[in-house]
């Protein structure tokens, strides 16, 4: 197995340039290799146009996704599995990663599309899982995976696919929100417990919220209690699981503070997608993986006619002590686009008023860097006058700060999982209307994204595809970006990346 490597699908990446050896991530060249692999046999069979796939392409595409899958075995069998499905054999060259495209602008752009799909993938597969589909996204992201292996496709054909891949990311995102919000009720305000309680416990993480669901019907009366963790913790928000008496809280942060909290949990942990960081040996009898995430060694729960069965986490739970306290209190979230809608009123009241001056996107990923500590700094020290309005897991910077409320609208709006951009995305168009503006970029919002893994390409793209301009992405700008295509994307869409807090401040805020 070859030892190196090349991966620069997330802003960890070594150096901001690329993982050669091991990932940062944790992952090893073997399987840096098979995910290549799998990659490459996707677009040979969506080039081979066969019909009935889009299952088999969307799950592949997911489980490359960072922070989601290692383990060899699994990989091998997608490889297997897709092979198996092309028509004809197909001769597999030695290079076939990220850097078997010489001309750096058409790789930049090549996987910035891959990246926004593997996004659009995972989004596709939750929605999926509840019986929500579309053929016209599984039939771009088809077609699109075949364009990616055209040498004759110029950087223009290239860029205006990576914003048609930004349409078809905001289509995903509303198929996403209407499977949830059909199944599950709009999320609404609510305040989510952050303590424990005494009985043994089943920590649930990443962002399946139908997994979430047959564990909630299955540990009902068993005695075990079930927290949330990372981007779980928006489920919390919708309706259906209010009923729930076993679902306790959230427990923990964003994914990068596993190790440490996944230790003190005691009990047994779920994960359902990314990010999964590679288990310490103290706990990883106690990790079980579901859908796209694997892990060697950690059991792995089949779905079998629909179903999950999880009585081996619940029989496991019973014999564990309860979780280790964290910490104490509530957050606050369910500002998803019905909740903001219900409080329009009061919303634009305050900003004609000039109670609130701006709202200030803070949505994306939390991550292991120091350099992040920029978001918790600049969300303090935002001044009174402004709002934040926030998804994914970048809001575990500064969700547990009391930044208070403005007449009764609190100043941290959190709409939910990283897909619930979308909502945000509502919210603007709502404001837009409400204001009667002809351009969105002349609402008061200004972005300040924080970026991690291929779920916040899709949600980028898709803010591009919506006229979005002069986002600020950091803590830095994509390492896959060659210098050419981050000029355009700055010339184009005025997109930059963060300073200091104080100069960003200035410049954002005014
Ligand atoms: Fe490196 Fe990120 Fe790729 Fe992992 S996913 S190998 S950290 S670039
Ligand atoms: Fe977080 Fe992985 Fe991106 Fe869904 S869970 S936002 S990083």
């Amino acid at each position: 197995m070859d030892s190196k490597m090349f991966c620069f699908q997330c802003q960890e990446t070594q150096g901001n340039k690329g993982c050669t050896v091991k990932g940062i991530c944790g992952k090893t060249a073997e399987i840096a290799n098979l995910q290549d692999k799998l990659i490459y046999v996707t677009k040979k069979l969506s080039a081979a146009k066969v019909a009935n796939v889009s299952k088999e392409i969307t799950l592949n595409l997911f489980c490359t996704i960072t922070n989601a899958n290692f383990d060899a075995e699994f990989l091998n069998d997608r490889i297997n599995k897709t092979l198996n499905l092309i028509p004809e054999k197909i001769e597999i060259p030695e290079n076939i990663g990220v850097l078997a495209t010489e001309n750096e602008d058409v790789r930049s752009l090549r996987e910035l599309i891959t990246y926004g799909l593997k996004g659009m993938a995972a989004y596709l597969y939750h929605a999926n899982a509840l019986c929500y589909d579309d053929e016209q996204i599984n039939a771009f992201m088809q077609s699109t995976l075949a364009k990616l292996l055209d040498d004759t496709l110029s950087g223009d054909d290239l860029t205006a696919l990576a914003l048609e891949t930004g349409k078809v990311g905001v289509d995903t995102m509303a198929l996403l929100d209407k499977a949830n919000t059909s199944t599950y009720g709009n999320p609404e305000l609510t305040k989510v417990n952050i303590g424990v309680r005494k009985n043994p416990a089943i920590l649930i993480s990443g962002h399946d919220l139908k997994d979430l669901e047959q564990l909630l019907e299955q540990t009902e009366n068993t005695g075990v209690d079930v927290y949330t963790n990372g981007e779980m913790l928006p489920a919390h928000y919708y309706p259906a699981f209010k009923k729930y008496k076993n679902l306790v809280g959230n427990y923990g942060n964003a994914w990068h503070l596993q190790q440490k909290e996944f230790e003190k949990f005691n009990g047994v942990i779920l994960l359902t997608t990314n990010c999964l960081v590679p288990p310490k040996e103290s706990y990883k009898s106690r990790v079980f993986t579901t859908g796209a995430v694997a892990y060697p060694n950690c059991k792995y729960i089949s779905e079998v006619d629909g179903k999950k069965d999880f009585s081996p986490l619940i029989e496991l739970a019973k014999t564990l002590p309860p979780p280790t306290e964290l910490e104490t209190g509530e957050i606050i979230g369910g500002f998803a686009h019905e909740q903001v809608f219900a409080l329009a009123d009061k919303v634009v009241d305050a900003v004609k008023s000039g109670a609130i001056k701006k709202f200030v996107v803070m949505a994306g990923c939390d991550g292991r860097q120091k350099s992040r500590e920029y978001y918790t700094n600049f969300a303090k020290a935002l001044p009174k006058d402004t709002v934040i309005l926030t998804a994914g897991c970048a809001k575990y910077k500064f969700n547990k700060l009391d930044l208070g409320d403005i007449g009764g609208i609190p100043r941290i709006l959190d709409a939910g999982q990283c897909n619930d951009s979308y909502s945000l995305a509502l919210i603007a168009l709502k404001l837009k209307e409400v204001f009667g503006l002809d351009d969105v970029n002349k609402l008061p919002i200004v972005y300040n994204i924080s970026w991690f893994e291929q779920k916040a390409c899709t949600v980028l793209l898709a803010l591009l595809y919506l006229g979005v301009k002069n986002i600020h992405l950091g803590p830095t700008l994509p390492a896959f970006l060659s210098p050419n295509v981050a000029k355009v994307l700055v010339e184009n869409f005025g997109i930059g990346t963060i300073s200091t807090v104080d100069e960003d401040i200035k410049k954002l805020i005014g």
